[in-house]
Formats: C-alpha cells, structure tokens, sequence
C-alpha cells in the first residue's frame, strides 16, 4: 500500500515518503523539446521550392466569334492563318442545304484503325474526289458524283478562295457524342500547308486548335496555347498556311443536347 494515497477527509492524503508541498515534484518549465524538430540540423533551413512546371502558365484560351482574320501563330516554317466568316451563308438557304445534305448524301459509319485496333468512328462521313483519300487506316475510294449543290459549293469557295478544291470530306455529327479527336490534316497526298475550307451546316459546335509542341516537350501540350471557334449554321472557316503542321484541331463531344451537325471540308488532293 505504501506510496498510494488514501483518501482521508478533507483532501487526499500525501504518500508516506512525501512529507510536505516542499517535497513535490515540481512542474519545470515546458520540456526543452516543445516546438522544436529535434532531429533537424540548426542550420538546415525550410526552403520551399516550386518546379519549373508549377511556375508555367498555360496560356488563356482564346475564342473567335467574329468574322475576321487571324494568325494565330507564326515560326520560321510560315504563319498559321485562320480566316473566319460566320454568316457566310443566309441562314434560310442554310436551312435547306441542310436537309438536302442530310438526306441526300450517302453517309457511312467507317472504321478507323489506332495501335492496330479497329475502331468505328464517332460520325458518319462521305469522300468526293477524283482520288481515293486514306488516313487514320480509312481508304475513301474516288468518288466523282458531286450533286448540283455541292458543286454550287465549290465553285462558290473556288471564287473566294482562289483555290481550285478538287475533293470534299463531308462528316455528320448525328448528336452532341459524336466528334472528331485531335490531328492534323498533313496527308502527303495534301502536299505542304494546304488550304482548307469548312463549311458548317446545322447545330453549332466547337472547333478546336491546340499549338503542337517543340519536339523536348514531349508531346505535352498543357502549356500550349489552344484556340476555340464556335461553328455556327452557315459560317465558313478557312485553315491555311502553316496551321497543320503547328495546330492541331478537333471537335470534341458535348455534354448538351446537340442536333446533328454537318461539316463539308473542301481541299486540294495530289495523287501520289
Ligand atoms: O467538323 C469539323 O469542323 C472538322 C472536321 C475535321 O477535322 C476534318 O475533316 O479533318
């Protein structure tokens, strides 16, 4: 029993080898240790450092809505131009041109082949030219039955552009899921800096360019600098220049509701 207290009236009793308050422990002051890392040298110092990644700014994207011209970037290798016309077509004749294509046009979903894999693609899609046209593993087969209107259309872009289109990719966007991943269109049987012309019929969606990055990035393009263009019913785009070998370009899929969208793309194809 010794050294445990036992309760005695009026407080507790102190143990036998304590006789007095004197004989307590005392409290010190807080341990030496209190606050301090021990471990750490006293001349080691925090420093916080950020990597040169973190200090990177990803550049604003950029959105284009007006008509205009735009060099969204220029190297040694050329200027990449963009030059846009929202209401190129009335939105009336628009309307029709919609329907005509949409019902008329001998759309198929083909396959794309990636890493070996075969895949269908997220649109439907028509070649006209009088050449086949293969990327991706996809071979459209020439294709000479331009309808009245198409050939209005080309010879329409033939006049504003200066270039003489002798093949059209036409694709469909059923809904907002379907979409086009990012690429560029630098076939060789599209020779160096083609000129592209795009017309967009029906719901808008987002057109979208990403800057290829210089060959020690390593293909991350989270610093690059993006542009977005909303193609609306009736508008034209132009890529030109060097736009497919510094650009990238996609549309991507949408989580709204999206009505389906036709796109027709207008280029220069070489045999090879
Ligand atoms: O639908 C579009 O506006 C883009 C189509 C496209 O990227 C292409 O045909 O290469």
């Amino acid at each position: 029993m010794s050294g445990k207290r036992s309760r005695v009236q009026g407080g507790w009793a102190l143990p036998k080898n304590i006789r007095s308050d004197r004989d307590k422990p005392k409290a010190s002051a807080a341990p030496v240790w209190l606050g301090k890392n021990v471990d750490q040298p006293k001349e080691h110092k925090f420093v916080f450092e950020q990597s040169e990644e973190e200090l990177k700014e990803k550049p604003p994207e950029r959105i284009i809505t007006k008509a205009g011209v735009y060099d969204i970037s220029t190297e040694q290798s050329g200027v990449s131009r963009l030059r846009f016309f929202p209401n190129f077509i009335e939105s009336k004749d628009a309307d029709w041109m919609f329907e005509q294509l949409y019902h008329e046009l001998p759309w198929r979903q083909r396959s794309d082949v990636r890493n070996g894999e075969t895949f269908l693609q997220p649109r439907l899609t028509v070649w006209y030219g009088e050449y086949p046209y293969s990327y991706s593993g996809v071979t459209h087969q020439s294709n000479k039955e331009w309808s009245p209107l198409l050939t209005m259309l080309k010879d329409r872009l033939e006049e504003v552009t200066g270039h003489q289109f002798n093949s059209m990719l036409a694709n469909m966007y059923r809904d907002g899921h379907d979409s086009v991943d990012w690429h560029c269109d630098n076939e060789r049987a599209l020779r160096k800096h083609p000129t592209i012309a795009s017309l967009t019929f029906g719901d808008v969606r987002n057109f979208e360019l990403r800057k290829i990055p210089p060959p020690e990035s390593a293909g991350d393009y989270r610093f690059m600098e993006h542009v977005k263009i909303p193609l609306c019913h009736g508008s034209l785009l132009i890529m030109g220049g060097a736009t497919q070998e510094q650009w990238q370009h996609r549309i991507p899929k949408e989580y709204h509701d999206r009505g389906a969208r036709i796109n027709l793309t207008f280029r220069v194809i070489y045999p090879d």
